[in-house]
């Protein structure tokens, strides 16, 4: 009896540990796979590339990126910290962050305060451990032609891509939005010429994105006469308040031309950047870029009092105190820029986490 006892509960033992390790073996399997293939990462994707009008990943697949846009470097650094980048990646499911470095003296931009290089640099490396891509913007805006500053950004994009050369993360923005009394022929192409070539040269596998005239918007002279680099693509602005149909319209036909749009710049207000929200208007945009497959990132993260900020003003973040790096927070919370969203904030956090896992 005694015996039997014992082989009975001998068998439940070797029964359970037999259940154990299977199911062990399982969970490492389940997590390792996850590791392995999480879409949204640069570890998947590589380096990006374009294929007639599609942008794909190093294996050739067809890819969207979404993120948000950082306001002006100069005046919003401080927000971009390595948690909130993080908060976006997890929280809000983005794949992109681009880091909106102004150019002009006037506005305080890089021309005059050349220090802004150190800071795209520690965001640039923040998004690289978090293995998203990232997206180094010479942002002209009041300075209007792109030239003005050529020999600034020849400088300035052949130290980073050289510093980035192997590094699949990082996409080149040359101009923000060239404006004014320019034309694509005589001021916008021949700036981007020279300026891929220095960017070609150090990092030959880099995508390059590549600002047109009238604020991103006039299509036609680069349809005409589109660059002849490969990795090239061609980025349309629009706010939802002042641009709608006619412009998607032309994008689909450039787009049928056989070459490719990026949108690294969006907003649900009108160009103002201020006002009223056009949550239909942006939907009714979100749905073609989704269509057609083109990557775009939100105007803005910032906490200024205006309708295209994501964050109230009362936000701010938790800063780590340069003694004690591996602290955390006392209370987290206080500082998760999820708990001061705006209602643009809101409503843009809400169709980003509403796509389908990748
Ligand atoms: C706006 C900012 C605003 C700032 C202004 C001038 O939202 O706070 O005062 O720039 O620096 C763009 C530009 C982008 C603009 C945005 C909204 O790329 O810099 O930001 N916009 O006006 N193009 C179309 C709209």
């Amino acid at each position: 009896m005694k015996k039997a006892i014992i082989l009975i509960l001998g068998i439940a033992c070797i029964i359970l540990i037999f259940y154990g390790i299977k199911s062990d073996l399982q969970n490492i399997k389940e997590v390792s796979n996850k590791e392995k293939v999480d879409p949204r990462t640069v570890s998947y994707n590589g380096f990006l590339r374009t294929q007639g009008s599609k942008l794909v990943n190093s294996k050739g697949e067809e890819i969207q990126l979404r993120g948000i846009s950082s306001h002006g470097l100069q005046w919003y650094k401080d927000l971009y910290t390595y948690d909130n980048l993080q908060t976006l990646r997890d929280t809000w499911q983005t794949n992109v962050f681009r880091i909106a470095m102004y150019t002009d003296p006037n506005q305080d931009g890089y021309i005059k305060n050349n220090s802004l290089k150190e800071d795209v640099i520690t965001i640039v490396d923040r998004l690289i451990e978090l293995d998203m891509y990232v997206i180094i913007d010479w942002h002209i805006l009041s300075d209007n032609n792109p030239q003005t500053y050529q020999t600034q950004a020849l400088s300035f994009f052949d130290e980073l891509s050289q510093k980035y050369s192997n590094t699949p993360n990082v996409i080149y923005e040359i101009c923000n939005e060239p404006n004014g009394d320019i034309t694509w022929e005589n001021n916008v192409k021949p700036y981007a010429e020279a300026l891929i070539n220095v960017i070609r040269h150090n990092a030959p596998n880099a995508l390059v994105i590549v600002g047109i005239p009238q604020w991103c918007k006039d299509l036609t002279p680069v349809s005409k006469n589109p660059l002849s680099f490969s990795n090239v693509i061609y980025s349309v602005h629009f706010y939802a308040g002042t641009d709608g149909k006619l412009l998607r319209n032309k994008m689909t036909e450039f787009l049928n031309n056989d070459l490719p749009i990026f949108v690294s710049e969006c907003g649900i207000t009108d160009n103002t950047g201020n006002g009223q929200i056009y949550e239909y208007e942006f939907k009714e945009w979100v749905n073609y870029l989704n269509e057609n497959n083109i990557s775009w990132l939100f105007w803005s993260f910032s906490t200024k009092e205006e309708s295209s900020s994501i964050l109230t003003k009362e936000y701010t973040p938790y800063i780590k105190p340069e003694s004690s790096n591996d602290e955390e927070p006392s209370e987290p919370l206080a500082n998760d820029l999820n708990n001061y969203l705006t209602s643009t904030g809101q409503i843009i956090k809400n169709i980003l986490i509403s796509y389908p896992k990748d």
